[in-house]
């Protein structure tokens, strides 16, 4: 009978080396200038709820890749629309809860509809020129592409494909 010996535990626990990267870009808001970073006392992003307030509609255009997942927080994008495009104020997208704010700037009519792996899974009303109205979409990793449904405008541009991270 053989007889195997017990398992020896070699318990390594190496504390793993926390780099607090505190990146604030403070992109340029309007109106107060002069407003210089104090980087006073706030340290340590631990679980506690970072509150952002101020819902504000900035459209930071091509804003660096930030490093790492952000809170969790509805965003707001806005999508302008005309003949024949779809124009995004974000080029980059993590799973989240996103409220597009869709513009039909053209003097056609357009709707923008949400499309993952093939799928429809959201879509707002057909908006006459001039319209506006908004859309709320969970979105989940995957390929999406963002379109609009009326007549051929898809195939005539109006198609935006892309990836939530
Ligand atoms: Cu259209």
């Amino acid at each position: 009978m053989s007889h195997t010996t017990g398992p020896t535990r070699s318990a390594r626990h190496a504390a793993p080396l926390v780099l607090a990267l505190g990146i604030a870009l403070l992109s340029g808001c309007s109106g107060d200038e002069g407003a210089t970073d104090a980087a006073a006392s706030s340290s340590a992003p631990s679980s506690s709820a970072a509150t952002s307030s101020a819902e504000a509609s900035t459209p930071a255009s091509s804003a660096p890749a930030s490093s790492g997942p952000a809170e969790a927080e509805s965003e707001t994008v806005a999508v302008t629309e005309g003949e024949m495009f779809i124009e995004l104020s974000e080029d980059s997208f993590n799973a989240g809860t996103y409220t597009f704010e869709v513009t039909n700037t053209g003097s056609m009519r357009h709707d923008f509809v949400v499309e993952q792996n093939g799928e429809d899974v959201a879509n707002t009303d057909v908006l006459q020129p001039g319209e506006s109205t908004t859309l709320e979409v969970d979105l989940t990793p995957g390929e999406y592409v963002f379109y609009c449904s009326v007549g051929a405008h898809r195939a005539a541009g109006m198609e935006v494909p892309v990836t939530v991270a």
